[in-house]
């Protein structure tokens, strides 16, 4: 990226930071602060934010406030950190490590991180609830709901469950991960726009970037899983050897190839919107990420 995209992308972690945070330590003197201290290890934690930058990139490009969109941006980082708290429990993945630190169970206890992963859901909803923007609430709360529950993220997870034990084609992997990962992604561009005030013409726009660029970070995640390191990425790898992968079907060579591919598409899609420059510098970045 150039200079002036990188301060952008900082400008957007560090405000989303300083918002979790903010959040965090509304209910300090409630009784169940282990609860609060579990969901606040893991959402603080880092990561990339990768959501909550699309959330303000499309609200920006729509001619809103970017800052006033930061309730749809923390409900996505919550229900994104809910998920990989509960992908990592010994029932689904059993993974150690996370974000650079034990995973939450494994300091937490199951049941705490079960709870704080639900916590982390619900009251992502009433965070989303909490904009401040003359938004259609009704549509922004189904996209959010529609996303991340059966129909989209979890029903993703059922789907792999369910094809554990054998190969899948490509249409089904295609399927699994447009809804494990690709689901939060769309829910990202398109809450991003939904409250900048956009157009039906910019929804559907950002939803088309949204499933391009969801099939290339999924084919770069598995790429990593094989090729990474383990402490940039902050989680083991080799994790998903003998899984269902894009490696698996592709091998890492096409993967590559397919990287860039689902990337120029995702640049197309951006036509509607008049500056371009930082989303297709985040989408090409992507293509070569590390962790
Ligand atoms: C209710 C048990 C239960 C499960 C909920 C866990 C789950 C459904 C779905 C799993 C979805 C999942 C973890 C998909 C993987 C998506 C993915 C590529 C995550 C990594 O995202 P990054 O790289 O992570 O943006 P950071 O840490 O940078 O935010």
């Amino acid at each position: 990226m150039n200079p002036t995209l990188d301060d952008r992308v900082r400008e957007y972690r560090e405000f989303i930071e300083a918002y979790l945070a903010e959040l965090a330590h509304r209910f300090d003197g409630e009784p169940q602060k282990l609860l609060y201290d579990a969901m606040d290890y893991s959402l603080l934690a880092g990561g990339k934010r990768l959501r909550p930058m699309l959330v303000f990139e499309f609200c920006r490009q729509c001619g809103g406030d970017w800052r006033k969109s930061a309730p749809f941006a923390a409900a996505l980082e919550m229900v994104h950190t809910y998920s990989l708290i509960h992908d990592d429990l010994p029932c689904m993945d059993n993974d150690s490590y996370r974000r650079g630190r034990l995973t939450n169970h494994k300091v937490y206890g199951e049941g705490i991180a079960v709870l704080a992963g639900d916590a982390l859901l619900t009251d992502a909803f009433g965070v989303a609830a909490s904009i401040e923007l003359d938004v259609d609430m009704k549509l922004a709360i189904s996209v959010l709901a529609q996303n991340a529950g059966s129909f989209g993220m979890v029903g993703g997870q059922v789907l792999d469950i369910l094809s554990e034990s054998r190969e899948c084609t490509e249409r089904e992997i295609l399927d699994i991960q447009q809804r494990k990962t690709g689901a939060l992604i769309n829910a990202a561009c398109v809450l991003g726009v939904i409250a900048g005030g956009g157009s039906e013409q910019q929804i559907a726009a950002a939803a088309g970037y949204a499933g391009a660029l969801g099939l290339a970070f999924q084919i770069r995640d598995d790429m990593l899983d094989v090729i990474g390191d383990a402490k940039e990425l902050g989680k083991a790898t080799g994790a998903d050897a003998g899984k269902n992968t894009f490696v698996r079907l592709y091998g890492l060579e096409k993967c590559e190839e397919l990287v860039e591919r689902y990337t120029r598409t995702a640049i197309c899609c951006l036509d509607v919107f008049t500056d371009t420059e930082f989303l297709t510098a985040l989408a090409n970045s992507l293509t070569k990420r590390t962790n």
